[in-house]
C-alpha cells in the first residue's frame, strides 16, 4: 500500500510542476510572438530580454512557512502564485507598460493582479511591475488553469533587484542600516537613469523623425 501511495505522490508531483513548465512555454511563444511583430510593425524590440524559472521546492517551503499556508499541493497551487515566474528586461520604462498592455489584452490571459512598483516603488526602493495572470494549458484530458507572475522591469531596475537580491541573503536578512540606505539611494540613481535615458532616446528619435527624407525626385543620377 505504501509503494502505491508514493507513486501516486510522485506522479502527483510530477504533473504539479509539470503544469508550471507549460505555462511558461505558452507565455514564452506570446512573448517571442508579441516580440517578432512589434518589431515588423515598429522596426524596433521593446524587449531585451526574458527569462523564465520555476520556483524550487525549498523556495516554495520558505514560502508557505512565511505566509503560514496548509502544506499541501491545493493549498500551494492556490496561494503561492509566483511558482511559475518570467521576468521581461525592457530598454524603458515606457515599454514597459506597452508590453503590459500587449499581454493584458490577450482574451485567454486571466488577469489576477498587477502590483505597479514602479508608480509606487517598494520602501527599500524595489522597482517592476508584476502581472499574476493565469493561464490555460490544455493535457491530453483536461484543461488546467495555471497561475503565473510575469514581472517587467528595465535593465536598470534589473540590475538594482539582482545586487538587492544577492546581499539580502549574503547578510543573512540582517543588512546593516548603512548599506540599506545606500541601496535605496541606488534604487533612486536607477530611477533617474531610466529617465535620462528615456528622455535622451525621445530626442534621438525626434532628430531622426526631422532628417529630410531623401526624395525619390531629388535622386538624380
Ligand atoms: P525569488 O527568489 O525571486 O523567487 P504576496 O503574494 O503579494 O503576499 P509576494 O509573493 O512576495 O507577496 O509578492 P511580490 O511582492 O510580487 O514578490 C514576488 C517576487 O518579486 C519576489 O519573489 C522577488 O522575485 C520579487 N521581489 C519583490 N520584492 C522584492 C525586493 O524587495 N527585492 C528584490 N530583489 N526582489 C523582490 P521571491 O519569492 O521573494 O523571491
Amino acid at each position: 500500500l505504501e509503494a502505491i501511495t508514493f507513486k501516486n505522490l510522485q506522479i502527483e508531483l510530477t504533473r504539479f510542476f509539470l503544469a508550471y513548465k507549460f505555462a511558461l512555454q505558452e507565455i514564452e511563444t506570446k512573448i517571442n510572438i508579441l516580440q517578432e511583430e512589434f518589431k515588423l510593425i515598429h522596426e524596433y524590440n521593446p524587449i531585451e530580454h526574458v527569462s523564465t524559472r520555476i520556483k524550487s521546492p525549498k523556495s516554495i517551503l520558505m514560502k508557505i512557512k512565511k505566509k503560514s499556508i496548509e502544506p499541501s499541493i491545493e493549498d500551494i497551487r492556490e496561494n503561492i502564485r509566483d511558482i511559475a515566474g518570467v521576468r521581461i528586461t525592457c530598454s524603458f520604462v515606457e515599454d514597459i507598460y506597452k508590453v503590459s498592455a500587449m499581454l493584458q489584452a490577450q482574451h485567454d490571459i486571466e488577469i489576477v493582479d498587477v502590483k505597479d512598483y514602479i508608480a509606487y516603488p517598494k520602501d527599500n526602493g524595489y522597482q517592476s511591475l508584476h502581472l499574476i495572470i493565469k493561464i490555460p494549458i490544455f493535457m491530453s484530458d483536461h484543461m488546467e488553469k495555471v497561475y503565473t507572475e510575469i514581472q517587467i522591469r528595465t535593465i536598470a531596475m534589473d540590475f538594482w533587484a539582482s545586487l538587492e537580491h544577492k546581499i539580502y541573503y549574503k547578510y543573512n536578512k540582517e543588512v546593516p542600516e548603512r548599506i540599506r540606505i545606500e541601496l535605496k539611494e541606488a534604487a533612486l540613481q536607477a530611477a533617474e537613469l531610466d529617465r535620462k535615458m528615456e528622455r535622451l532616446n525621445k530626442e534621438i528619435n525626434i532628430l531622426k523623425e526631422n532628417e529630410a527624407e531623401p526624395s525619390l525626385l531629388d535622386s538624380t543620377p
